[in-house]
């Protein structure tokens, strides 16, 4: 006998088992479809009295996804995840979940709500949620504790992360593990061992065992809070810890209301909208057009030009990801401390325990080092990251020119020289890309993928699959002075250099970015990094300059003292006997005092609020020059660069995302305020003023259909 309920979900009696088979690609997500589908399924098993017991299990590669994402903020739709998840708990006959796959979010409270639980070796579990901006809702936070503990389901909610059959069967989310991956199989033994041994329906509401030991359940719940409450910025998960403590004090239905009540009311936070926009806009980044277009080149070894930091950095990112390393230095020296920078990284695992003497054995197999250039000649990419100057670049790459194999990509780690003139200097500019890295290059997210005009499709797609390979976020930029990360940057750096000449002090200019979700504010970055970069810079374009745009000197006397910072034991702040967190400088305040007098400025103060609106405004126009240039393929491109290369927090979704939250005709028009002052500086972007007189937003001009 053989029924179908919706096309999402099919179902197929057998031998007595209602085999209910979720199908909804691609990844099984719990949209309203599937919901009405389930729901049908547990009414017509309830009433086949053929039916003796139920199993629920995915199509394709997941079990379930979790909630539909792109349902949320739109009007909703009957039945609810919790109803369905009620309903398959309730249901009179047993119910067995078999997982393979992701079986996340929603898709574990479905498991959860089943009354057993089987799982292949593939099974990946998690209540992700809280980095959605949400809680489980769906019975999660009252079905997980009763299953696990409350310890257990707060790791689980309050990290989001995914754990594997193994340890789900260690802490008692499921019953068993299957041996092998035939999901469906494995699921119909399952039930039919069920059925065998005379097990009845066992509802997650009616256990107790998981939470008997009120005290311990206590003390781990104040501890979340505790844990929770030491992070600055999100939502949801003080609102998870409620409801664990809900599970442990209320009957379960209660809990179930106040679930809702805490789900609702992250549903309609902004940082929910912000999370899910970034959720969403880290997997349209991934769809440039040379990946449509074109298939990867092959990648197996690699070349770095540069053992410094950055070099450094690279070669561990690419030893990491499995890849082959030959690392090109100028003398047997430079290589040298090119090799020991590597293996300091993995000495310092060694230190954390995090990687054994052998494992760093087995990464440095994979390294060899060079000072001739010949030993490049297999490899399949080779990055630069070698001096900033046109003349230095120019005779990197005619090296290149000469030794590499054909079809070798030829990557340039400039950070915002012309990959243009770099790629005209060699016979094939097809294969020159720019591939910007960011320091410490082993950890941090963010890859630009820098596109020539003349690179070829194919090399721009094996720079994404680089990107993958070593699990960063590849962001496509054109090529222009900073591309996107750098030139916004450069800009909101301007902007703050001028409120702190004009009357803030860089300690409340710091506040007001941290206050916003910065881990750190632009004064302390520049600390950290070290004064002596941007000097250089400044100094190299000094001539190149506009002469009509306002210069700050400020941080130029602070390096005229050596006063870099933290290296140095001081900067815009005092590092006392190598401290790490600096303390506000009085002889700063008095620099920048100075500075005011002889620029001829009568300081004024700034709210906190002033402050961040001037900050955001200029970070934003500048995202949308880079928009309208061609420089960012979309405004979710620049909020992807913002959220992973520098710090933006990732909750408010990205510049461009929170311009479109306050609304553009604001941000306009503060920036016409401001360029009463300085129209120079404050020149709005066309966009901005055009999507402003279309009463559009920039999700607009974002590809995809998502909702957020
Ligand atoms: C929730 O469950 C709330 C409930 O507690 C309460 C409700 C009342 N919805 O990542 P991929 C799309 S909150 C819609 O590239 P992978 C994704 O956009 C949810 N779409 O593949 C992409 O689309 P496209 C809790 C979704 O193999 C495609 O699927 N769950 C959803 O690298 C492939 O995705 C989560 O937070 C979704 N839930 O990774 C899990 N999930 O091809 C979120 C994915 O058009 N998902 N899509 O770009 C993930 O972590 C990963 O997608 C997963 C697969 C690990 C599943």
């Amino acid at each position: 006998m053989s029924q179908t309920a919706t096309p999402a979900v099919h179902v197929n009696v057998h031998n007595h088992i209602a085999l209910v088979l979720i199908d909804n690609p691609p990844v099984n997500a719990l949209g309203v479809a599937v919901r009405q589908g389930l729901q049908h399924a547990i009414a017509q098993a309830e009433a086949n009295e053929q039916v003796h017991a139920v199993l629920i299990l995915g199509q394709g590669k997941a079990f379930i996804a979790g909630a539909d994402i792109r349902e949320f903020g739109l009007p909703p739709q009957a039945p609810s995840l919790p109803d369905v998840c009620n309903a398959i708990e309730a249901c009179s006959k047993p119910v067995v979940a078999a997982i393979h796959g992701p079986a996340l979010g929603g898709g574990l409270e479905v498991a959860m709500s089943a009354h057993y639980r089987v799982a292949t070796a593939s099974a990946k579990l998690g209540l992700p949620e809280v980095q959605l901006g949400l809680l489980p809702g769906a019975g999660g936070t009252q079905r997980a504790p009763r299953l696990v503990g409350a310890q257990a389901a707060l790791d689980l909610m309050l990290s989001g992360r995914h754990i594997g059959a193994q340890e789900a069967l260690r802490m008692g989310l499921i019953d068993h593990i299957a041996t092998s991956d035939y999901v469906e199989t494995e699921g119909l033994a399952y039930v039919r061992h069920v059925l065998a041994e005379g097990a009845q329906v066992r509802r997650t509401r009616d256990q107790t065992e998981a939470l008997a030991d009120k005290g311990a359940q206590r003390v781990a719940i104040d501890a979340a809070r505790t844990e929770v409450r030491k992070k600055r910025g999100l939502f949801s998960p003080d609102k998870i810890v409620d409801c664990v403590q809900a599970a442990l004090d209320l009957p379960f239905d209660e809990g179930l209301r106040t679930e809702r009540t805490q789900f609702e009311q992250c549903l309609a936070s902004p940082q929910r909208a912000g999370l899910i926009h970034a959720f969403f806009a880290e997997r349209e980044v991934l769809k440039a057009p040379e990946t449509k277009a074109a298939k990867p080149r092959a990648l197996n070894s690699v070349g770095v030009i540069g053992g410094g930091t950055m070099g450094a950095g690279i070669a561990v990112a690419m030893l990491d990801a499995g890849l082959h390393v030959t690392m090109i230095e100028r003398d047997d020296q430079a290589l040298a401390q090119g090799r020991a920078r590597v293996e300091k990284v993995y000495d310092g695992l060694i230190a954390k325990g995090r990687m054994s003497s052998q494992g760093k054995a087995i990464v440095m197999s994979r390294y060899v080092g060079a000072t001739d250039y010949a030993a490049l000649s297999q490899a399949d990419l080779v990055v630069e990251a070698v001096f900033e100057d046109m003349a230095v670049k120019h005779a990197v790459f005619a090296q290149l020119d000469k030794v590499c194999k054909p079809g070798a990509v030829l990557a340039t780690n400039t950070s915002y020289l012309d990959i243009n003139e770099i790629a005209a200097g060699v016979f094939r500019p097809q294969d020159v890309i720019g591939l910007h890295f960011f320091s410490p290059a082993n950890i941090m997210k963010l890859l630009e993928i820098v596109v020539p005009a003349k690179v070829s499709a194919d090399v721009v797609a094996t720079g994404f699959e680089l990107a993958k390979r070593l699990k960063k976020v590849p962001v496509r930029a054109g090529v222009c002075d900073g591309f996107i990360g750098n030139r916004i940057l450069a800009t909101y750096r301007t902007a703050a250099d001028y409120m702190m000449e004009d009357g803030a002090s860089p300690y409340e200019i710091d506040q007001m970015a941290r206050a916003f979700g910065y881990p750190m504010g632009p004064y302390e970055v520049s600390d950290l990094a070290g004064g002596d970069i941007g000097w250089a810079t400044r100094k190299r374009r000094a001539a190149t300059r506009d002469p009509r745009a306002r210069y700050v000197h400020i941080a130029d006397q602070l390096c005229e003292r050596g006063w870099f910072g933290q290296k140095t034991g001081r900067g815009y702040y005092l590092y006392a006997n190598g401290a790490r967190t600096g303390t506000p400088d009085p002889e700063v305040l008095a620099i920048v005092d100075a500075e005011r007098v002889k620029a001829g400025i009568k300081p004024h103060t700034f709210t906190p609020e002033e402050l961040q609106r001037r900050y955001l405004a200029a970070m934003v126009n500048e995202g949308a020059k880079v928009v309208e240039e061609g420089i960012a393929l979309r405004p979710l491109d620049v909020d992807v660069t913002l959220v992973h290369g520098y710090g933006f927090p990732r909750y408010r979704g990205g510049p461009m995302k929170y311009a479109d939250m306050v609304g553009l005709p604001t941000i306009l028009a503060d920036i016409r305020a401001f360029a009463e002052e300085d129209p120079l500086f404050w020149q709005p972007a066309a966009l901005l003023v055009r999507l402003v007189a279309e009463g559009r937003d920039f999700e607009s001009l974002n590809k995809g259909d998502h909702h957020a």
